[in-house]
C-alpha cells in the first residue's frame, strides 16, 4: 500500500482481492469524475450500477466537501462522497492502488479518508522564465494526483509580465517579450489563462493570480513609463537580482493602472483569491508601502476577490480576510509576521527553509538557488504546519513555490519539483498521527516508476528506496 498521501484511515480485508474483469465497465454518479477515471483507464461507462467494476457514487455520509471513503471488494470497487472534489480524491487513492501495469489486481481493503488542510498548493513562477500554457496543463495534472487544489501562478517580475490585459496593450508587448538570461519571454492571452483555469477546474484545483507589487514591478515600469517615479522607463531587466524596482506610490495614474489589471485578472478568475504580492519592496519607502496597500487592497476587495499577499504586507492594516503567506524561515517571526498574527489575519504557510523547491537538494544539485538552505525530500516532509507559527494561528494549509531564475526547461521544473511535492502534499494532506518519515519513504519509493512511466523527470533522492 503506497498511497501518497497517505489516507486518514485504511483497514486492510484479509482475503479479498479485486481483478479487473475482462469486460469491465464504471458506473459514475458524477459525469466530470466518470470521464476523468474512465480516461485514465481507458475504461468505458455503464448507466447499471449492476454491472460495475467501479462505482462512484454520491453518498452523504462521508464527511466534508473532499472527503471520500473507498471499499475494494471481490467484484466490485466503490469510491463514496458527497461531493466531485471527494469523488476526485477517492479516484486518485484508486489510480495509486492499481498497479502501474498487468495484472491489474487490488488488495481489499477499506479507506475513509479527508484532507487535515483545505489549502493545498504550489506555486509556479513564469515571470522569471516563461512556461507555456502545456507546461502548466502537464503540471496541473500531476499536483492534482497528489491531491494538492492549489496552483498560484506568479504572472510578474522585474524580468516580464505574463498575462496580456486588454487596457494595456504594452503589458504583454513590451513587459513579455523577454525574460532571465534575456530570452524572448512569452505571456499567456486571455484565452490561453481561461484554458488553464478551466483545466485547473476539472481536476478540482483553483487557480491563485499574483500581480506582484509595489515591488518586483520592472517589467511593468518599463512598459509604461508614468507608472515610474521619475515619469521615465527604466531597461527591461533580464538578471537575478530582487528589490530593486517600485511602483510610483503617490501618482494617481498608478492606481488606474492597477485597477485595470486587477479587473481584468478578477473577470478570468473564478477563484476566490488575487494576490498582490508585498514582497521585497527595498525600494518603497515604509511610509509609501503602507500608503500602498491602504490603496490597493480595497481596489482588489472591489472585484469580490480576497486578498493574498507575502507576509510582508502584515505590516498594512487588515482588510478582511485577507490572507497572509508567510515565507519566513527559522524559528524567529519576524515584524510582519507578528504583526499579521496580532491583526487576525488567515495563514498559507509557505517556510522557505522547507518549502521553497528552488532550492538544491545538497550541495551538487545542478540548478537551484541555496540562500534557504538545502531542502531534500525529508526536509520538505518533517515539519508540522500545525506548529510552525504560535498556537491559536488562523492557517488554512501550504503551499510549495518553486520560483524560476535558474529553471529553463520541463526537466528542470521536474528535477526540483519531483519527489518533493509529494512530500509536500502528504504534510497538507494527512493527519499528523498518520506521518512517519520512514513509512513515508517506503511509500514514496513505488511511485518512481509511475513518474518514469509518466515521463516526469524526477530526483532520484537517494534517501528514498526507490523501487
Ligand atoms: N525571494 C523572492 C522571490 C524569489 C525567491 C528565490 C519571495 C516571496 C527569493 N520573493 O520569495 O521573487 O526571487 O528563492
Amino acid at each position: 500500500m503506497h498511497v501518497v498521501p497517505v489516507p486518514a484511515h485504511i483497514v486492510p480485508v484479509p482475503g479479498v482481492t479485486w481483478v479487473l474483469p475482462p469486460d469491465a465497465v464504471i458506473r459514475s454518479e458524477s459525469a466530470d469524475v466518470g470521464a476523468y477515471l474512465a480516461e485514465a483507464l481507458r475504461l468505458p461507462l455503464a448507466d447499471d450500477r449492476s454491472e460495475a467494476a467501479i462505482a462512484l457514487v454520491r453518498s452523504d455520509d462521508v464527511d466534508g466537501d473532499e472527503g471520500y471513503a473507498l471499499e475494494v471488494d471481490a467484484d466490485v470497487i466503490v469510491v463514496r462522497a458527497r461531493t466531485d472534489a471527494g469523488l476526485f480524491y477517492g479516484v486518485q487513492t484508486l489510480l495509486q492502488l492499481l498497479p502501474p501495469s498487468a495484472p491489474f489486481t487490488v488488495a481489499g481493503v477499506r479507506i475513509a479518508d479527508a484532507p487535515r488542510f483545505a489549502y493545498r498548493g504550489a506555486m509556479l513562477d513564469v515571470a522569471r522564465h516563461f512556461f507555456g500554457v502545456e507546461v502548466v496543463l502537464r503540471f496541473i495534472d500531476e499536483l492534482s494526483r497528489y491531491k494538492l487544489n492549489v496552483l498560484h501562478l506568479h504572472l510578474t517580475d522585474d524580468q516580464g509580465w505574463r498575462i496580456a490585459v486588454d487596457k494595456r496593450p504594452e503589458l504583454a508587448r513590451i513587459g513579455g517579450a523577454t525574460q532571465v538570461g534575456g530570452g524572448t519571454g512569452g505571456f499567456f492571452t486571455a484565452d490561453e489563462y481561461s484554458r488553464i483555469v478551466a483545466y485547473a477546474a476539472a481536476r478540482h484545483v483553483t487557480i491563485v493570480p499574483e500581480i506582484d507589487m509595489p515591488g518586483h514591478t520592472n517589467a511593468a515600469l518599463v512598459s509604461y513609463p508614468e507608472l515610474n517615479v521619475d515619469g521615465a522607463a527604466p531597461p527591461a531587466y533580464t538578471g537575478v537580482d530582487v528589490g530593486f524596482s517600485t511602483f510610483a506610490v503617490h501618482r494617481e495614474t498608478t492606481y488606474e493602472f492597477i485597477g485595470d489589471v486587477v479587473e481584468a485578472v478578477a473577470a478570468l478568475t473564478p477563484g476566490p483569491y488575487l494576490h498582490i504580492g508585498g514582497d521585497e519592496a527595498q525600494s518603497t519607502s515604509t511610509e509609501d508601502y503602507l500608503t500602498f496597500m491602504r490603496r490597493v487592497q480595497p481596489i482588489v476587495a472591489a472585484t469580490g476577490k480576497t486578498v493574498v499577499g507575502w507576509h510582508q504586507i502584515g505590516a498594512a492594516p487588515r482588510i478582511a480576510g485577507r490572507i497572509v503567506q508567510y515565507w519566513g524561515r527559522g524559528p524567529e517571526l519576524d515584524d510582519e509576521t507578528r504583526a499579521a498574527l496580532s491583526q487576525g489575519d488567515r495563514f498559507v504557510l509557505s517556510p522557505a527553509d522547507k518549502v521553497y523547491l528552488d532550492m538544491k537538494y545538497t550541495a551538487d544539485t545542478p540548478i537551484g538557488h541555496d540562500w534557504a538552505g538545502y531542502i531534500t525530500t525529508r526536509t520538505c516532509y518533517d515539519w508540522d504546519p500545525g506548529t510552525l507559527l504560535p498556537a491559536g494561528a488562523d492557517v488554512l494549509g501550504v503551499e510549495a513555490p518553486l520560483w524560476t531564475e535558474f529553471v529553463t526547461t520541463t526537466a528542470d521544473i521536474d528535477l526540483l519539483v519531483f519527489p518533493r511535492l509529494a512530500a509536500v502534499a502528504e504534510v497538507a494532506w494527512s493527519p499528523p498521527v498518520a506521518r512517519d518519515w520512514d513509512a513515508f519513504r517506503g511509500r514514496l519509493a513505488a511511485h518512481g516508476p509511475r513518474w518514469t512511466m509518466r515521463g516526469v523527470a524526477f530526483h532520484p533522492d537517494p534517501e528514498i528506496p526507490w523501487a
